[in-house]
């Protein structure tokens, strides 16, 4: 794997995140992928490797660097969109992704897009207060930051508020338990949209396939939708491409 990052062979791939009161593409997911001679690795065969041996730090770099020459070589699109770069705990337990990000903004290459952060409750954050303290750093960049997997894992409702995110991302895992009454998850997104709405965060719900879906979510007001029902994970070109198709 330190080979495969020397060689810049961990690269993104693009998930639109679409309004479905407008149709319009208002940013993305940039996730991983492993390219390798011949074949693409997906995440789930790498990531939590990268995570628990503490190499994920050098691969986000790199991954960050990428999406910064894609957007100036690539993205021609008009409207501001962000760009979300799955981060994890450890990335807040020292200043390199701070000052990565800093100099980033300092330079002024994003033009009118932005990045943001997003941040799994898979796990867990050890010292909060410290972390907390990092992330107001980066929040005085202009970057936000979004709960991952939000319902899944160490999170819960004070976790949540305690590190000042922005967005929700409801994990897939909730909707897609839509339309199936007898489920003890269909009672749970109602109430992860009820806390959200009440506490003012954004939301995303992600892994959305269905019409129905986005019909359910949009009557509780979720309308940014991430999933398959607009878009795939996509490499950059086609990425790209789309957003302009996609704005009709
Ligand atoms: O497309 P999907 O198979 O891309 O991703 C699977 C999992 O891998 C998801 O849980 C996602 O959060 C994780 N993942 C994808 N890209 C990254 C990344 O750049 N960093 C980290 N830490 N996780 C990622
Ligand atoms: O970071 P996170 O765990 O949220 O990563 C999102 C994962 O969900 C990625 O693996 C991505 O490829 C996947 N994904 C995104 N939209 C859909 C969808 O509509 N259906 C399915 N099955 N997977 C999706
Ligand atoms: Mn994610």
């Amino acid at each position: 794997m330190k080979l495969g990052i020397k060689r810049k062979e961990f690269i993104p791939y693009y998930q639109a995140i679409i309004d479905s009161n407008t149709g319009k593409t208002v940013g993305c997911e940039v996730l991983m992928r492993w390219k390798m001679a011949d074949r693409m690795v997906p995440p789930n065969q790498f990531i939590p490797f990268a995570e628990s041996s503490g190499l994920i730090l050098d691969m986000t770099k790199s991954l960050i660097d990428h999406v910064v020459l894609d957007i100036q070589k690539l993205c021609k699109f008009e409207q501001s969109l962000f760009f979300s770069i799955n981060i994890v705990p450890e990335h807040l337990e020292s200043d390199d992704l701070y000052l990565l990000l800093k100099q980033i903004m300092q330079t002024n290459v994003l033009g009118h897009h932005r990045l943001s952060l997003e941040i799994t409750e898979r796990l867990p954050i050890k010292d909060l207060n410290a972390a907390r303290e990092r992330l107001n750093k980066i929040y005085s960049l202009g970057i936000d930051l979004k709960i991952d997997d939000a319902g899944t894992g160490y999170g819960g409702f004070s976790y949540i508020l305690n590190l000042g995110v922005s967005t929700l991302k409801i994990d897939k895992m909730f909707v897609d338990t839509i339309g199936n009454t007898e489920s003890f998850n269909a009672k749970t997104i109602d109430a992860i949209i009820g806390f959200a709405n009440q506490s003012g965060l954004e939301m995303i719900a992600e892994g959305v396939e269905s019409q129905n879906q986005v019909e359910y979510l949009a009557q509780r007001g979720v309308h940014l939708i991430q999933g398959y029902v607009y878009a795939k994970p996509e490499p950059a070109d086609t990425f790209f491409q789309q957003l302009q198709k996609r704005q009709g």
